[in-house]
């Protein structure tokens, strides 16, 4: 059975021709990256819609030559958590409004589902079509690490990352002990390494820890370990209808939660990326890592880093061609391979994966994790 594939991509020229083969290891250790600093910060300038986040597939996996990686190590001082001390209180959050599984009502309604003016048109974000919705409750915001332990402590719940004794992490978080360690990069995205004992405890690796974070989303769950913890909690993951619904908060047509401007009246509204991807991160609104799950404001339904912060999953499998007929409830399609996920997260910036608009989309597979991957849970009932 031939199981090659493409990566997809669609700057990076280079690497868009590399083929994997997925059945044999020896292939893929010859499969070597060779990008060289210079190219990658070339291409990371030119327009570009991809941010690599939907290759991060474990058995996608090719050898990369640290010697010349991406991220020269002075990069990774500028993204250490040590330089970045002391940034995390700019947005004035306050540590007193977190509140730990919490709901709002999303009314029924009926709203245009997608937008017929896509930014990035291969990720299917058109046409626009009217989608009506039955009222449902959603977290008002991403799953905390708190809460997520609350479902371990219950259940010894054991996520994906654990079994499978690995999951991705942004090359810029992580430290020198754990970077010697790693010989494996997405040959489409190099900044995404696999690290082994990176998991939603070690969102780092094994040298990092949650305890100073327990009010951020949890990171590093697959699509599964999602949708295991909604079902524990007596709710289920959103439809991507009902996500992109809430995350229009009541506004018609807007690109993002709050309106078609940015920065309203220069203020942040979404933990983003500010700077250059991949080299250099700001952190101009806060935070260059995760946020806690409710600070900057919320939108109209009162739902908090609906774009921005953590991706977040949703239940639907992914495709890209979509009907234009008026649909009531929608699921998506019956069967797939990934599952799409919604909102971008703090490693997005617009010149690089303009994906913090309630119309755009990417997809993973179910059992891939990351650490800028989370999820949040509604149901049909307040819990
Ligand atoms: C989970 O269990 C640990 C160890 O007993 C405890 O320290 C922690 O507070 C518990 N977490 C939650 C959210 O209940
Ligand atoms: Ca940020
Ligand atoms: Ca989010």
């Amino acid at each position: 059975m031939d199981t090659s594939a493409i990566f997809p991509c669609w700057a990076f020229i280079i690497m868009c021709l590399i083929t994997v083969d997925f059945t044999s290891s020896e292939t893929i250790a010859e499969e070597l990256v060779t990008v060289s600093e210079t190219d990658t910060l070339a291409s990371s300038d030119s327009e570009s819609s991809s941010c690599g986040c939907d290759s991060l597939k474990r058995d996608g996996v090719v050898s990369i030559d640290r010697e010349t990686s991406l991220l020269s190590d002075q990069a990774a001082v500028k993204y250490s958590k040590k330089a970045n001390d002391g940034m995390e209180v700019s947005q004035g959050y306050n540590q007193d409004l977190y509140i730990p599984d919490k709901m709002v009502l999303i009314p029924a309604g009926e709203f245009l589902m997608g937008t017929d003016n896509p930014e990035i048109p291969q990720d299917g974000e058109g046409p626009q079509r009217r989608v009506h919705l039955e009222q449902f409750y959603m977290d008002i915001h991403e799953v905390s690490n708190q809460e997520f332990q609350k479902f371990v402590n219950a259940t010894s719940y054991v996520t994906e990352a654990e079994k499978f004794g690995d999951s991705f992490v942004f090359e810029g978080l992580l430290s020198e002990a754990v970077k010697k360690q790693i010989s494996q990069a997405v040959a489409a995205a190099p900044w995404w390494l696999p690290v082994k004992g990176a998991d939603w405890r070690h969102p780092e690796g094994p040298d990092s820890t949650i305890t100073d974070r327990l009010d951020h989303p949890v990171l590093h769950v697959s699509w599964s370990d999602a949708d295991a913890y909604c079902t524990w909690a007596g709710k289920r993951l959103p439809t991507e209808a009902e996500w992109e619904y809430a995350c229009r908060g009541g506004l018609d047509n807007r690109l993002f939660p709050w309106g078609n401007k940015l920065h309203p009246k220069g203020q942040h509204y979404a933990n983003l990326w500010q700077g250059e991807f991949p080299s250099q991160n700001t952190g101009e609104d806060g935070y260059t890592q995760t946020s806690p799950v409710m600070s900057f404001p919320a939108n109209g339904y009162g739902l908090y880093n609906m774009v921005g912060n953590a991706w977040e999953w949703t239940s639907d499998w992914w495709i890209v061609h979509h009907t234009s007929d008026e649909l009531h409830n929608p699921k998506g399609p019956e069967t797939g391979t990934d599952r799409v996920k919604k909102g971008g997260s703090y490693m997005c910036h617009k010149s690089y994966c303009y994906r913090y608009r309630c119309a755009a989309r990417s997809q993973n597979t179910p059992d891939s994790s990351a650490s800028n991957l989370g999820f949040r849970c509604v149901s049909k009932n307040e819990r």
